[in-house]
């Protein structure tokens, strides 16, 4: 097919690429519904995809990813800047031409046989003055029907690139499912070239690669240079009995929580007072200094990429009711007597005649899970109940609170908040997590992961820390920060606090915190609410000891937290700000 736009770079670098990878034909998708259609009955015909329930979940699809392709990379994920100091010890590093060369070798003639998807998208509304385009060529169907939910792809984002003041800035994704082969499997990042090459998986944030490739590693780097953000977080809006509404950011890593917080239906005694919770995005913010002096945040994403076991009516039904229509979903149950999904944590009745996620007959009688503990649904931002008026406002929403957290089974008490955004960048930078199942690896070991992008920041960890300070500098106004942990466990490993509906608790006393409506004591590590500050009202399996025991600060285990934090700085070297290492020298002071 011809090319849909005259831009000479973007038509100079589609024909190198396909010189390279050598499809059958190249095709140019325009973001129509029809051209859409089309390629679903192609990916129909060749079990790509496997229609669901028209009448249950009209539009929906199931898609199996290979066994051996079912997350992200991370030992595979490569930040290729020309030097190796600019990717920092974070960062897997490889030189760009020598990584160049070795991919052009793989990325010769794999997509032979296939197509090549030519996909113009949008990050972030186009006609916002935020918004930034890109193209990625990819031989998998799959992936251009989650591209084109996940980002705003087609011709409208096409337009506005062109007509825009810098027709030939636009990122350049090159994907190919090659050969799904684990050995040579790369994702890589070449910042320097606003470039990102990404071969052998067709799975998730390793082939999607508007999201985590694109809107955080490679525009972490943009935002540097410019002077912005990219951000791991969720934003929200919490609209009180008055019908004012403030927002907040949430940076938790992979698999903790982002998704279910986004769109959390508060407890019934908030409800009845009127409270309402909107959703703006589950997983990526792109922040600015507002002319007020804020900072700002816009949702790069159309679309949600999120976890399904767990996924209830109960836990989350906005996720639950947003993936009832045009949803793809992967790796998750075939239920084969209504052609429905299932997922663990659905309900309790898993069905008996069914498919596993690899495909194999499965009826849960043996024990064995049914879908992978990966899998997710891929639906519209826009099909979510409890959507966000401002969800495509260009100018995004102004935030009062940045909340970070992760999974701890001790130590982190259930919320506190940093005395200042200095303190804060510290608490984010040193922010503790147990892996999850998000990432191919060993699940449940704790690791640092500063502000939930420690698989996600483009470039020197400790430049990175350095532009969070520098941001909190020319914001005049800049929002609270505040660490959060839903996580603790009880002796028997069960969680103590409710969490889901329940964090609204937590954010209640985060929001009136940050707009100074409610006092906190000091402690060693920050600023710790009075227990009988959080509203407990209708918990009725909860009691305010245990509250206490969540908010109280373990001075020992602490001592061992900050021997660890240590550690982790001194891996950063030189780079390393002195003003966090301040802040640590500030919390060992705190706790001897
Ligand atoms: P990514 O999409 O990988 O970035 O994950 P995420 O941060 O959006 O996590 P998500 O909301 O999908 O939650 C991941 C898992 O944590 C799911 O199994 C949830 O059921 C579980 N979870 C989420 N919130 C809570 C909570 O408040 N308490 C407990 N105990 N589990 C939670
Ligand atoms: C994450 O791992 O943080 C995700 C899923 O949101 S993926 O798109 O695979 O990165
Ligand atoms: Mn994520």
């Amino acid at each position: 097919m011809v090319s849909l736009t005259s831009n000479e770079a973007v038509n100079a670098w589609v024909k190198e690429m396909a010189a390279l990878t050598k499809p059958d034909t190249v095709v140019w998708i325009d973001g129509s519904e029809s051209q859409l259609d089309d390629l679903r009955a192609q990916a129909m015909a060749t079990g790509e995809i496997v229609p669901l329930n028209q009448e249950k979940l009209p539009n929906c699809y199931l898609h199996r990813s290979a066994v051996n392709d079912v997350a992200r990379v991370e030992h595979r994920t490569f930040i290729c800047s020309r030097k190796q100091e600019d990717a920092g010890p974070t960062n897997n590093w490889r030189d760009p031409l020598e990584m160049y060369a070795m991919l052009r070798k793989l990325f010769d003639g794999s997509m032979k046989g296939r197509a090549m998807y030519v996909i113009p998208f949008s990050m972030a509304v186009p006609e916002s003055p935020f918004a930034k385009f890109g193209f990625q060529l990819t031989d998998s169907i799959y992936v251009v029907l989650s591209m084109s939910i996940m980002t705003r792809a087609g011709i409208r984002a096409l337009k506005c690139l062109d007509a825009g003041k810098n027709p030939s800035s636009f990122t350049k994704a090159l994907h190919s499912k090659g050969n799904v082969d684990e050995e040579n499997r790369y994702i890589a990042q070449f910042p320097e070239d606003n470039t990102i090459w990404s071969i052998n998986s067709a799975y998730g944030g390793n082939a999607l690669l508007g999201k985590k490739c694109f809107a955080l590693r490679i525009a972490s780097c943009l935002g540097r240079n410019e002077g912005w953000m990219a951000e791991h977080m969720l934003i929200l809006g919490i609209e009180a009995p008055n019908g004012e509404v403030r927002y907040i950011t949430a940076a938790f890593p992979s698999a903790c929580g982002k998704t279910n917080l986004s769109m959390l239906i508060p407890p019934e005694v908030y409800k009845n007072k009127g409270y309402k919770l909107w959703c703006l995005g589950d997983d990526i913010a792109w922040l600015r200094v507002g002319a007020d002096g804020r900072l700002w945040a816009v949702n790069p994403e159309a679309g949600f990429f999120g976890v399904a076991p767990g996924t209830s009516m109960k836990s989350n039904a906005n996720a639950t009711l947003a993936c009832q229509k045009n949803t793809v979903f992967t790796n998750v149950v075939h239920n084969l007597d209504d052609d429905t999904v299932w997922w663990e944590g659905l309900d309790k009745n898993p069905p008996k005649n069914a498919l596993n996620w690899k495909g194999e007959k499965w009826d849960s009688s043996d024990g064995s899970v049914g879908a992978h503990p990966n899998s997710r649904f891929t639906t519209s931002v826009s099909q979510c109940p409890c959507v966000s008026s401002e969800f495509e406002s260009p100018q995004g929403v102004p935030i009062s609170a940045m909340l970070f957290g992760g999974r701890r089974k001790k130590t982190a008490p259930l919320v506190y908040q940093a005395r200042d955004w200095a303190h804060g960048v510290f608490v984010a930078s040193v922010m503790g997590s147990e892996t999850t199942y998000a990432a191919v690896g060993k699940v449940g070991v704790v690791r640092r992961d500063p502000m939930a992008m420690l698989p996600f920041c483009g470039y020197n960890m400790g430049d990175y820390f350095a532009h969070w300070l520098e941001m909190g500098e020319k914001a005049t106004n800049p929002p609270k920060i505040f660490n959060v942990n839903w996580f603790q466990t009880d002796g028997a490993g069960k969680f103590i606090w409710p969490g889901y509906g329940d964090n609204m608790r937590a954010l209640d006393w985060i929001i009136r915190r940050a707009f100074g409506e409610v006092d906190a004591v000091d402690s060693p590590i920050g600023w710790l609410p009075k227990p009988e500050d959080i509203n407990l009202e209708g918990l009725n399996e909860f009691s305010l000891d245990a509250l206490k025991g969540l908010l109280s600060v373990d001075k020992d285990l602490w001592r061992e937290e900050a021997k660890s934090i240590r550690e982790f700085y001194d891996t950063l070297g030189d780079k390393l700000p002195e003003k966090l290492r301040e802040e640590l020298a500030t919390l060992e002071k705190n706790l001897s």
